[in-house]
């Protein structure tokens, strides 16, 4: 299965293969994504691919760029039967997707989120980004591009104020992709069987550093506006690329709503420092609002925890809890639907001669 390593193959895909007793032959992997167009490269070849099956009919089932599955080449062209379970993966919430949970990418191995130095940067959607990641199990690396629009100072005060609210262990790298400086630090995390995805608001160069990883234009960039200081969305679809390492990326368009869907254990990942200061609230479901001997505001009060970060914690908290309820709520409908359909359905068949 050595050939497989060269479109992202992993220990975990493996073990799924084996245990499956699936030839290498027959497994691929979603290169690209487009409404219901599918493409997957496979050992031997690439093509056009579709559905089948129970996968058809399941949202939560639907393969997204980054699934390994399980083909059947008919005539050039992959049917999918299967999908192998995903051990990461990319999701948002959207208001224009009725708040349902929207997969982005799976089998990820670390999501670079790149913002730029200059009036992009904000450390509250930073840590939205770091929160997404977390939840979906892929290690999120800070990317801080266009530093040649800074000064050096400017570069450094930016990196401590990072740096002061995110987990220690997060990787910072300043890059500034159009000098080509600082962008081989994010080459050599680029290993073969790595995948890796590109996260960030439209025009923080997202594409430009992708290119340089491919050592091709593959993917288009857009000038940004003066006035406006935002970009074009030139980036439209998801697709998988083999960079010039031998990494698998993905390049994604920059996404204006990024809502987020965070369990208890995804948040407390996200908020380190928070969480173990929490540790020493009087009450262990202590909120951190105004509930007596909370060891959190009174880190806020000596200074160990910015104020911002603790109000960010809230918002992304509030925000994980309405989506919670709204999906509990959703099931009950759905249930109170199949409930009423199956005893509508009893009625008509008692009335039948
Ligand atoms: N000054 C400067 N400009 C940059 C840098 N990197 C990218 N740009 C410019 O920023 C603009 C947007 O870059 P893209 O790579 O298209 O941005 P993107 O993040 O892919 O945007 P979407 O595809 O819309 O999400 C282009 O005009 C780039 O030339 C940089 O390091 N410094
Ligand atoms: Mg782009």
């Amino acid at each position: 299965m050595n050939s497989l390593e060269s479109i992202g193959l992993n220990d975990r895909i493996k073990n799924h293969i084996t245990s499956r007793n699936f030839s290498p032959k027959e497994v691929g992997r979603i290169f690209r994504h487009d409404k219901t167009q599918y493409i997957v490269k496979t050992l031997e070849s690439q093509a056009s691919a579709e559905l089948t099956g129970n996968l058809l009919h399941s949202d939560s089932q639907l393969p997204v760029v980054g699934d390994w599955v399980k083909v059947i080449d008919f005539d050039g062209h992959f049917i999918i039967t299967e999908l192998l379970p995903r051990y990461s993966q990319l999701a948002r919430r959207a208001v224009s997707h009725d708040g349902k949970a929207q997969l982005i990418a799976a089998n990820i191995d670390q999501t670079f989120i790149v913002q730029s130095a200059d009036h992009n940067f904000n450390l509250n959607r930073l840590e939205r980004y770091i929160a997404i990641a977390y939840e979906g199990g892929i290690e999120p690396i800070v990317v801080l591009n266009k530093i040649d629009l800074i000064s050096s100072d400017e570069q450094t005060s930016i990196e401590n104020s990072i740096r002061s609210r995110v987990n220690k262990d997060i990787m910072i790298i300043s890059v500034s992709a159009v000098e080509h400086k600082g962008v081989d630090h994010i080459e050599t995390s680029l290993k073969i069987g790595t995948t890796s995805c590109f996260l960030g608001s439209s025009g923080v160069g997202k594409s430009t550093i992708v290119n340089l990883l491919l050592g091709t234009d593959q993917q288009l960039t857009s000038e940004i506006s003066n006035t406006t200081g935002k970009g074009r969305h030139t980036t439209t679809s998801r697709q998988l690329f083999v960079s010039r390492s031998g990494g698998l990326v993905i390049d994604t368009p920059g996404m204006r709503e990024l809502g987020v869907t965070l369990s208890e254990q995804g948040l407390e990942t996200s908020f380190t420092s928070i969480s173990e200061i929490a540790m020493n609230c009087k009450f262990s479901d202590c909120t951190h609002q105004d509930e007596p001997d909370c060891a959190v505001q009174e880190a806020v009060i000596n200074g160990d925890i910015d104020v911002d970060q603790l109000d960010n914690y809230h918002k992304l908290r509030q925000e994980s809890l309405r989506f919670q309820k709204t999906k509990a709520e959703m099931n009950k409908e759905g249930k109170r639907f199949g409930r009423m359909y199956k005893e509508a359905m009893a009625h008509r068949k008692s009335r039948k001669p």
